[in-house]
């Protein structure tokens, strides 16, 4: 089965030399499925020569070569537009790479269970981060009352009160996250396990591909269903990339993104005494005053120093192991 590049998002442009073009749709250990023009093939991506700096992930071009004797193999990953990143939780200072050249990015939580404001922070900066568009996606609507949806809506306002937020129960609302799909156009998908990400592909689909996990009872947390992150191509000719769940949110050294779901803090910052202040017990701070006359939450303040504090102490961090290695190399 042939396949046109162009449903599958490619810019245009010219392709470089040396392979076929192609556009990672699943990533396994060591193995990817890449749509090419003469359909999906596997190929290796271990190679020493496909790993020279950057490890494939979900969603990127990449050129590739047949190899005489291992097989297809990737040759290349052209540069990305941008990425969808946390950091690495096994080995903290890197980043890894959740999914490459997205045009939005929704975070997807389901109604049963709470989304503490700290968590959706974390995910928004992380999502704008990318530089895609983002929303907010609650699923499961269909088993809470009206309110529940209504409640996390107001949280999402806020924290982000220009977040378009999209509500699905079933097949209920599907229409409206349908709208932010299109030809050519790749929208990820980000959320906890057990939040409705698969569930809401297949509502895409039309059909029932992919795997759905059951969520235990108790904690309504799910198993990991979705193992690998994988681009579905619709029928209508976007493109969906769903993830395993995801429960840590590391952040990268992200201040753009930070600023932005913390934008009223920053502005407000430009108005205490002391430019380094860090809003806690010094004279004369803009944001303490905005908390003590009520129009700012004292919460929401906390958990801005606290993010601030964790990017500075990795940021720290990161330094001293650069010492070291390069200590180590002398
Ligand atoms: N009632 C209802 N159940 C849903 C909805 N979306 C997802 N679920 C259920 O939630 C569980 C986890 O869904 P799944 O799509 O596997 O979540 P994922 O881990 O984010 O991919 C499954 O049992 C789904 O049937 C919804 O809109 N309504
Ligand atoms: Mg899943
Ligand atoms: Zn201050």
């Amino acid at each position: 089965m042939t396949i046109d590049l162009d449903d599958y998002g490619w810019p245009g442009g010219d392709v470089p030399d040396g392979g076929a073009l192609g556009r990672i749709v699943r990533v396994d250990r060591g193995e990817c499925d890449v749509a090419t023009a003469s359909g999906v093939v596997r190929a290796l991506s271990d190679s020493q020569r496909a790993q020279s700096e950057t490890a494939p992930a979900t969603g990127d071009w990449v050129l590739i070569e047949e190899d005489p004797e291992l097989g297809p193999l990737i040759a290349r990953v052209l540069s990305r537009a941008n990425t969808l990143s946390r950091r690495d939780p096994s080995e903290a200072g890197l980043e890894q790479v959740l999914v490459a050249n997205v045009d939005a990015v929704l975070i997807v939580h389901g109604l049963d269970r709470p989304f503490p404001a700290g968590r959706l922070e974390r995910l928004l900066v992380i999502a704008w981060d990318s530089g895609g568009d983002v929303a907010v996606v609650l699923t499961k609507a269909d088993t809470r009352s009206g309110s529940a949806a209504a409640d996390v809506a107001a949280t999402v306002r806020a924290v982000a009160p220009e977040t378009p937020v999209l509500v699905v129960g079933g097949e209920e609302g599907l229409d409206e996250v349908a709208a932010w799909t299109g030809p050519g156009r790749t929208v990820a998908l980000l959320g906890e396990s057990g939040a409705g990400k698969s569930t809401l592909v297949n509502g895409l689909l039309g059909e029932q591909r992919l795997a759905i996990g059951e969520v235990r009872g108790g904690d309504a947390k799910g198993r990991h269903t979705t193992v690998s992150r994988e681009l579905v191509h619709l029928p209508g000719g976007g493109l969906v990339i769903d993830t395993p769940g995801i429960r840590a949110v590391g952040l990268l050294d992200t201040e753009e993104a930070l600023d932005r779901v913390f934008g009223d803090l920053q502005d407000l910052s430009a108005e205490c005494r002391y430019a380094d202040c860090a809003h806690d017990t010094e004279p004369d701070c803009a944001v303490t005053g905005a908390v003590e006359a009520g129009s700012i939450d004292a919460r929401r303040v906390a958990r801005y120093r606290a993010l601030r504090t964790e990017l500075a102490e990795q940021r720290a961090r990161d330094e001293e192991r650069g010492r070291r290695s390069r200590r180590g190399r002398r």
